[in-house]
């Protein structure tokens, strides 16, 4: 049951698909404090869950969090937001209910910080709608709300493979060079991101002659080996003459405006830009119809990148800080001018008085509305227009898209990956809790990059991650510029990686069933396991182990030197410790706290009673897994049912029910399919 609550006059945001009329008064469970905030009291037991992108733990209680999209890439738990706006959570406590609040402002939720029994909603201003869920347990509010906001994004089958890259892979030779080195060895591959330096000066929808000078051929080069090639577009357009994105935006009036209606002008990778109206529903249109230039060359997949909007700095504010600076000449400086002087050029970027110097033609109404009030769906609508795009311009295809920033609603048009975290170990942990978070909100394809963005990875971490990372469905390797190259083939084991990144590809044919069982019925991937086990008091603190899809659970590996770790079973399950997909040890273990040995080579992970998981031979790439002949591997002391979504990746007819087959597994280890598609099991 879903009920919708009206506060002023609200900005229209297209988060929520399903048209809900509002009610009158005020939202049930939480106390309104009119043109304040809206309050809740927890008992000592209360959890809460949700908010999607964001720092800390899978239980959101404690912590003063923002949702207020925001560049920054040091990702420390002490931080109020990341990139991402995603207003919803549950509480569940003595009383159980979702709450969603649409609203694309800078919103603040005090969760048990000031007070910590209060829960405490605070928006800048009065215009929002709010959304209460009620519903048997979590994962029926979470269904409720996901069928309310819309499908979630499919990506082509592809896309489930291994993406490598690195800021920058610096021209053909360098990538040929890599797609090599993972060919040669068998390690697999189907990805390689494309950052900011295969443009002609970091300019959108450009390509630089000198290092790619025949890119069509240099894009066929690679799919010929399975390897698709997926460009990155920042959300900034060059001004320059001669740079026909920015002569037709300014010519049609695409760009935001200051308050005098001119070009607003912000200073990003490519020097002083004009940022498109992505809230203007013809300049989104315009934009996303720009990829063409990269369709037309081969390209089936990007990501949006510096959509918060990210601004290193504005003309204005950087002439004030210069002059503030020149005013210190030949002074003495003391320790507090000092750290003034660095804060000063500090607040330069993404800097909160910026987002009040433009303005958009929102909704395309002509009412120019302040950025700031709008800030939080920028980089969704820069995504959303590409998506929209793609429907016109290759109707047949699916196209891989992911964005930094978003806002609930963008799920729809695409997936994103966690942003700029650091070769942390606490930041496997951070990757772990995000995934149930987003899934909450309508995000399933996800990952974080594994073996870290930011700071110098080292071996053990980037092959514990790996092990985790071989179950998100965007599995990324990429790293910053001037950090320690961490292509799994630089290290010593790599048969290491390679057998372990080939579990990936083993797992796949469950992996995209329950990807996409998940999307077709509004449902979680990932899920914490005090969602599936709601009476197990003990479960519901476990924040380091994730339910995943049917009949998985997972207990990753994230502390440097440990040889294993303590895991909890909320049942007896099948212990399933694999260093290969051909080699690997099950056991059963039994319900409460165990201590699991797992050595830096091995994946550990467990198989609930009476399920199955359908298991491919593996393969170098997606295009080279068998889906057809699967192997059962599960542990059935009376019968197990799996439904097994197949489709071949790219059609979009998924509802079609010959995509569904139906496998009954008996103790005796016998095999019972139903519908049209013939897949050949074994039982093991
Ligand atoms: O200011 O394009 O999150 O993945 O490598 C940094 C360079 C801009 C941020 C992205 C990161 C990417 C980097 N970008």
């Amino acid at each position: 049951m879903i009920r919708k609550y009206r506060f002023g006059k609200p900005l229209e945001t297209d988060a929520v698909v399903d048209k809900i009329l509002a009610e009158v008064g005020n939202p049930p469970y939480l106390n309104t404090e009119e043109n304040k905030a809206f309050t809740y009291r927890m008992d000592s037991d209360t959890a809460i869950y949700g908010l999607g992108q964001q720092v800390r733990g899978i239980n959101k209680r404690g912590w003063l969090y923002a949702s207020n999209c925001e560049d920054d890439p040091v990702h420390r738990e002490d931080r109020h937001s990341l990139y991402a706006a995603h207003n919803f959570l549950v509480v569940d406590g003595k009383e159980l209910f979702g709450v969603f609040l649409d609203y694309p402002t800078v919103l603040e939720f005090d969760l048990g910080y000031t007070d910590k029994d209060e829960i405490r909603i605070v928006p800048k201003d009065w215009n929002l709608d709010v959304y209460i869920i009620e519903g048997k347990n979590i994962n029926d509010i979470v269904k409720q709300f996901r069928k309310m906001i819309g499908r979630s994004y499919i990506p082509p089958k592809w896309a489930f493979g291994y993406s490598q890259s690195r800021w920058s892979y610096m021209n053909e030779d360098e990538i040929r060079e890599v797609v090599r080195n993972h060919r040669e060895r068998g390690i697999p591959l189907d990805n390689i991101y494309m950052d900011i330096d295969y443009m002609d000066r970091y300019i959108d929808f450009t390509l630089s002659d000198e290092r790619f000078p025949n890119f069509p051929d240099f894009v066929r080069e690679m799919k010929a080996q399975n390897v698709h090639l997926v460009p990155i577009i920042d959300a900034g357009v060059k001004i320059e003459e001669g740079n026909e994105v920015y002569e037709e935006g300014v010519k049609n009036g695409y760009f935001c405006k200051t308050e005098n209606g001119e070009n607003f002008v912000g200073a990003v990778w490519p020097g002083l830009v004009h940022f498109p109206d992505f809230l203007n529903p013809v300049a989104r249109d315009w934009f996303g119809h720009q990829y063409k230039f990269l369709l037309d060359q081969g390209i089936e997949g990007f990501w949006n990148d510096m959509n918060e909007p990210s601004i290193f700095y504005t003309q204005g504010h950087f002439e004030e800080v210069l002059d503030t600076i020149s005013q210190l000449k030949g002074k003495e400086l003391v320790q507090c001018d000092k750290d003034r002087l660095c804060d000063l050029v500090k607040n330069l970027s993404n800097n909160q008085e910026d987002y009040q110097m433009f303005y958009h033609n929102f909704n395309g109404e002509g009412e120019m509305i302040r950025h700031d009030r709008v800030h939080n769906l920028f980089g969704y609508n820069m995504t959303r227009g590409a998506g929209e795009a793609f429907e016109k311009l290759e109707p047949d295809k699916r196209i891989l898209l992911i964005s930094r920033s978003s806002y609930i609603g963008m799920h729809r048009y695409a997936g994103i990956w966690q942003g700029d975290n650091l070769s942390w170990w606490s930041h496997i942990l951070l990757n772990i809790k995000m995934m149930p978070s987003l899934n909450m909100c309508g995000i399933l394809y996800t990952g974080a990059n594994i073996g870290g963005f930011g700071s110098d990875t080292t071996e053990d971490l980037l092959m514990r991650w790996m092990e985790f990372g071989i179950f998100t469905p965007l599995m990324w390797n990429h790293a910053c510029i001037d950090t320690r190259y961490q292509e799994p083939y630089r290290f010593n084991d790599i048969e290491g990686f390679k057998n372990i990144m080939g579990i990936r590809y083993g797992l796949l044919p469950y992996l995209y069933s329950e990807y996409m069982k998940a999307v077709l019925r509004s449902e979680m991937m990932f899920r914490p396991l005090a969602f599936d086990y709601p009476d197990d008091s003990v479960a519901a603190q476990v924040e380091d182990q994730l339910m995943l899809g049917d009949g998985l659970m997972l207990a990753p590996v994230y502390q440097q030197n440990a040889k294993g770790r303590s895991v909890y079973l909320p049942e007896r399950m099948m212990l399933v410790t694999m260093r290969s997909m051909t080699d690997y040890d099950t056991r059963i273990v039994e319900k409460g706290y165990h201590f699991i040995p797992a050595e830096l080579n091995e994946v550990i992970f467990f198989i609930r009673e009476n399920h199955v998981i359908p298991m491919s031979k593996g393969g170098c790439c997606v295009a080279d897994v068998d889906f057809c002949n699967l192997d059962l591997l599960g542990y059935v002391t009376d019968q197990a049912v799996y439904e097994l979504y197949d489709d071949d990746g790219n059609e979009k007819d998924y509802e079609n029910p010959d995509h569904m087959i139906v496998i009954n597994v008996t103790a005796e280890g016998e095999i019972i399919q139903e519908g049209t598609k013939k897949v050949f099991s074994i039982f093991k």
